[in-house]
């Protein structure tokens, strides 16, 4: 059922790879020209170079050998799922409350995601709260408000413009003090260029480890498949000053750049923890590599 789903929501990624890779196979056999259109179908799949120049290598050893390549669909998916090292750490909840702090650039679907995991966490049978912490727009903290109500989930917020660290630790002590699980915060869109914004999510931080030196126990970063190797380029810049423990990869559905999945997957350290597939609040699932693989090359 949650495969099928997730075949469905892929299903425009998968067209557009297979689509670029069969194009290159229809008639000819391997020959410079061949592999050259390959590199180049590969290249524009979003797959990321790492990924690209893994399966080159092992089709220009198969022409070398002499070998028949006959099914590049399932090469490619078997190259993949041989790189596929890191295995899916879902996020463990260490700390009572269990503080994820969610970061990323404006409208990469943060406060959706906020509202999927209080969800997530809900059905898992633990007490969630949130925190409104993006405090510069009132119709963000209302959107918020309008997710929590959702999964019924305890709810904090403060003015508009009000300091976003003080409401972390409103919410931390909110949560301490109410028995929450989890304590999920929102923050601001903010530009990774932008250092005062940066410094603002740093001083998030701070507040939190007053209250408790683990907190943040996870910032996940919210990312935008839609979007393809600036995804990517986000993931590279968020990771050098924000503590980022994982990366949620929102929108999947609908998109032909969800190859940009792949790359993240092994050109980063971070993993991905959990795909978006859609706007309801059931739209989100653990992220599993080999399934994800599966799901576009079978
Ligand atoms: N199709 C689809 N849409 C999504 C998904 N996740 C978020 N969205 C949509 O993306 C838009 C932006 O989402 P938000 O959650 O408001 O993004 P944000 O990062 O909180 O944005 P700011 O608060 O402006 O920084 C909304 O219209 C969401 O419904 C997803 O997985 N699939
Ligand atoms: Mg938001």
């Amino acid at each position: 059922m949650l495969f099928k789903k997730l075949v469905s929501a892929l299903s425009k990624t998968k067209d557009s790879i297979i689509n670029k890779i069969t194009s290159v196979f229809s008639s000819e056999k391997f020959d410079e020209t061949t592999l050259e259109k390959l590199e180049e179908a590969l290249y524009t799949s979003d797959i990321g170079v790492k990924t690209t120049e893994k399966i080159l290598d092992e089709v220009r050893a198969k022409v070398k050998r002499g070998e028949e390549i006959s099914n590049i669909k399932e090469l490619i998916k078997n190259v993949i799922l041989s790189m596929l090292e890191k295995k899916n750490e879902n996020i463990k909840i260490t700390s009572k409350p269990h503080v994820i702090l969610v970061v990323g650039v404006n409208g990469n679907g943060k406060t959706t995601t906020i509202g999927k995991l209080a969800y997530y966490y809900k059905n898992k049978g633990l007490k969630v709260l949130i925190g409104a912490a993006d405090t510069f727009r009132a119709a963000a903290i209302e959107q918020l408000e309008e997710w929590a109500k959702r999964s019924s989930a305890d709810f904090i917020k403060n003015a508009m413009n009000s300091d976003p660290a003080a409401v972390a630790y409103d919410s931390y002590k909110a949560g301490e003090a109410r028995g929450a699980d989890i304590v999920l915060i929102d923050t601001a869109g903010r530009l990774h260029n932008k250092v005062n914004l940066m410094n603002e999510l740093e001083k998030i931080s701070r507040v939190l480890k007053k209250l408790n030196p683990s907190a943040p126990h996870e910032v996940l970063l919210v990312l935008d498949a839609t979007t393809g190797q600036n995804a990517l380029n986000q993931a590279k810049q968020f990771s050098k000053t924000s503590g980022v423990t994982g990366i949620v990869l929102t929108k999947l559905d609908g998109t032909a750049k969800g190859g940009v999945t792949i790359a993240i997957n092994q050109e980063m350290e971070i993993p991905v923890k959990f795909i978006g597939i859609g706007e309801k609040k059931e739209d989100l699932e653990e992220f599993d590599p080999e399934s994800f693989v599966r799901s576009i090359f079978e």
